[in-house]
């Protein structure tokens, strides 16, 4: 064996080169590993080997250039990425990648300038570059077309999608699969029959025939971008992406279309988008960091969940568990709330179709319901309530679940507002309680807050983290303040948007105006779809707000036709004279005047509030760093993720602009934007938001 440098070797089976590579965690180009590669690929080259194997130590194959290496100051000169793919695409004998885990961008650029692929089928191939905000810089817009066409090119460089290896194999993007765990052996003996059969060196970028089928049809590029306009909305790498592919369409040579993509490349590397999604790309991954809590810390085994409600949220809480296989009860007071529960959660997987139909029915099986806690909750290990917001109830129900409950066993309350110390102080048991704070619709919304109460033991965070990635879930670890991170932050804008209108400002002015931002609806619209009449009484409604009036009018929202909005049949939203005439009665009776508020107020009202209740939120303690506000606020509230979250964006704007406007805002309208102490020490110091710790 040859130590080609710390992260990569040089061995030899026969006539195959292998060359080696082990840079853990996901053997991301850094600049050991191109230098890596380039000196391995030199050294096998210069040798009599035949043929020479690619392959990956550790979990993956490449997953990726280096993203931490990004904008960071250049090291020493090494090999670049180009280097090395010229070295394998002009190597005399044929180069085989073997692939196992994830061959990601970058990765699977040096993937495509092997001669051929083998993989084993749980690997995973993709581009996914597009959620970074970016586009394969490496060839991958020129090549990815040639080997799998245009339409399928354009569709996995624009989503990202992480194509499993059997997929890839039909595509042609896979040579071969491997038996899983024998891919070294498989890709040995797929380079001697190459050597054997005298296979030809298959040089992608020579290869146009997949090209050439999309010449002179403009209209697929023209319908794809159409198809797909609502998704790519506010982002700029899709468009990017499409435009490499088209290059790669109509350039004249190979050169030419890497040239466009370059540049493009450039473009998007410079920009603040890509510069918001590489840094959330890392917070995410951040928020799976407890200070204090080590990654080794013992979990407690969940097998059976109980749940408390078949409501929505109850029924949805309870799919995520089934999903993963893990066995779940449901207790309700009276049989017909669960018969109706039970029968929601199996219309639910008819409906999404995700998994196959025994699966699905796999899924359902493992959900029962039953009457008595006592009966369903003995054997337990995670029970999670999710009844109605009242204290007294939820007092009431973590009572009897002290008394019932297994040792052990953790108590989880779904609450999204109420206090769950007080909560936790009925029980005997502190420690085992904490706050599970799912998102509706519970099996599809990624985001899941888990509160840490004053006791809550540290192997019951532990547990809590580890199941939620297990469940698919995004989870960020927050404290006990009313709302929590999320709507505590909501409240703010909330606040601001009601008060807007209050002044002369429209619903769909304050709504165009977030939307544009590239929340995907605003507040207003929010309260259409969801239904103006969650929380009003009928008997206790005396006109005293517009939604008041809005509602005694029977204008409910979309599913009455009308709310702010006017509603034709299709749900199409229109601006309403009539809701205008309410603010306007509203405004004159208060003894203002209407004015007109530009669209920079509308949203420097709306989103430095709640910048400032985010920095108040830290100063509490009460999340662990900036970028978890972050991570709530892109996963849970629709923040666009091309603009990092609450946090980064304050950032960019500059906290001292913050601050300036918060005490503008204050000494014309009081209290309610008072600055943080924080945020007046953050700029004092000259900090950043990022630089917050809770
Ligand atoms: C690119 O390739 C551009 C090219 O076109 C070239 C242009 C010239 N770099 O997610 P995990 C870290 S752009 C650096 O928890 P999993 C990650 O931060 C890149 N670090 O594991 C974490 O660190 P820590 C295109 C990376 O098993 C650890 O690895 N590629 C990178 O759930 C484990 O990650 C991508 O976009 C990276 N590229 O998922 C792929 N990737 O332990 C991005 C990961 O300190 N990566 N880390 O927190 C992924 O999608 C997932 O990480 C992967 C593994 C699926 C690979």
């Amino acid at each position: 064996m040859t130590e080609i440098n710390a992260v990569t070797t040089l061995t030899r089976d026969g006539d195959v080169a292998v060359i080696t590579l082990n840079s853990p965690p996901v053997n991301a180009l850094s600049a050991a590993v191109r230098q890596g590669l380039y000196d391995g690929f030199k050294a096998a080259g210069a040798s009599d080997a035949k043929a020479i194997v690619l392959i990956c130590d550790g979990r993956t194959f490449i997953a990726g250039a280096d993203i931490t290496e990004f904008g960071a100051p250049a090291g020493t000169p090494t090999a670049s990425l180009f280097d090395v793919q010229t070295m394998m695409e002009d190597s005399p004998v044929p180069v085989i990648a073997a692939i196992h885990g994830t061959a990601l961008g970058g990765g699977l650029e040096v993937a495509l300038c092997a001669h051929y692929r083998v993989a084993v089928p749980s690997a995973r191939l993709g581009l996914p570059e597009v959620a970074l905000g970016l586009l394969p810089g490496a060839g991958g817009t020129q090549r990815l077309p040639r080997v799998v066409g245009v339409e399928t090119a354009l569709e996995m460089m624009t989503s990202g999608r992480h194509v499993p290896a059997p997929e890839a194999f039909k595509l042609g993007l896979v040579d071969e699969l491997a038996p899983e765990g024998e891919l070294r052996a498989a890709a040995i003996a797929f380079a001697n029959k190459c050597v054997a059969e005298n296979r030809p060196l298959v040089k992608i970028s020579d290869n146009n025939t997949k090209l050439e089928a999309a010449k002179g049809h403009p209209e697929i590029f023209a319908n794809f971008r159409k198809a797909n306009a609502r998704k790519f909305r506010g982002f700029e790498a899709p468009e990017a992406n499409i435009k490499c592919i088209e290059a790669a369409v109509n350039s004249a040579t190979f050169e030419e279309g890497l040239k466009a993509e370059r540049t493009l490349f450039g473009g998007l590397m410079s920009g603040v988008q890509s510069a918001a999604q590489r840094y959330y790309f890392f917070a995410e991954r951040q928020a799976n960091k407890i200070p204090g809590i080590a990654d080794d810390t013992p979990v407690r085994p969940i097998n059976k969940v109980g749940i408390i409600g078949a409501g929505t949220m109850g029924g949805g809480i309870a799919m995520n568990f089934a999903n993963v296989g893990i066995q779940v009860v449901i207790v309700e007071q009276q049989q017909a709330p669960l018969d109706k529960g039970l029968a929601t959660i199996r219309s639910n997987y008819e409906r999404s179709r995700t998994a196959k139909p025994e699966e699905t029915a796999k899924r359902v099986g493992l959900i029962t319901g039953s009457l008595s806690m006592e009966e369903a909750f003995k054997d337990v290990d995670l029970v999670i309530e999710a009844v109605f917001e009242r204290m007294d109830i939820k007092k009431d129900i973590f009572t009897k679940l002290d008394a019932i409950c297994k040792p052990g066993a953790i108590l989880a309350t779904n609450t999204s507002a109420l206090n769950i110390d007080e909560i936790a102080s009925v029980t005997k048991r502190p420690q085992d309680v904490i706050g599970l704070h799912f998102f509706s619709p519970a099996n599809v919304m990624k985001l899941l807050e888990i509160v840490r109460a004053d006791h809550t033991a540290d192997d019951v965070i532990q547990t809590s983290m580890k199941l939620a990635k297990k469940i698919g879930k995004i989870a960020v670890l927050v404290g006990v303040t009313p709302g929590f991170v999320g709507n505590r932050i909501l409240g703010q804008r909330q606040r601001e948007a009601q008060k807007l209108v209050l002044e002369g400002a429209m619903p769909w002015d304050v709504d165009r105006v977030l939307y544009d931002f590239g929340f995907p609806m605003g507040p207003f619209a929010m309260s259409d779809l969801a239904g103006l009449d969650i929380g009003w009484v009928k008997e206790k409604s005396h006109g005293e707000t517009i939604r008041d009036v809005l509602c005694e009018a029977d204008r409910r929202g979309q599913k009455t036709g009308a709310g702010y909005y006017d509603y034709d049949e299709n749900r199409n939203a229109k601006p309403s004279p009539f809701t205008e005439q309410v603010i306007h009665d509203f405004i004159v009776k208060s003894g203002a005047n209407p004015r007109k508020i530009s669209d920079e107020e509308i949203l420097e009202r709306c989103i430095f509030p709640m910048i400032n209740e985010a920095v108040k939120i830290l100063e509490e303690g009460k999340a662990i760093r900036a970028s978890d506000v972050d991570v709530v606020w892109v996963n849970g509230y629709g923040w666009p993720v091309y603009r990092g979250g609450p946090m980064f964006y304050g950032d960019l704007v500059g906290p001292a602009k913050v601050l300036e406007k918060m005490k503008e805002f204050e000494a014309k309208m009081g209290e309610q934007f008072k600055p943080a102490a924080l945020l007046e020490k953050l700029v004092a110091d000259g900090k950043k938001f990022a630089d917050l710790k809770g």
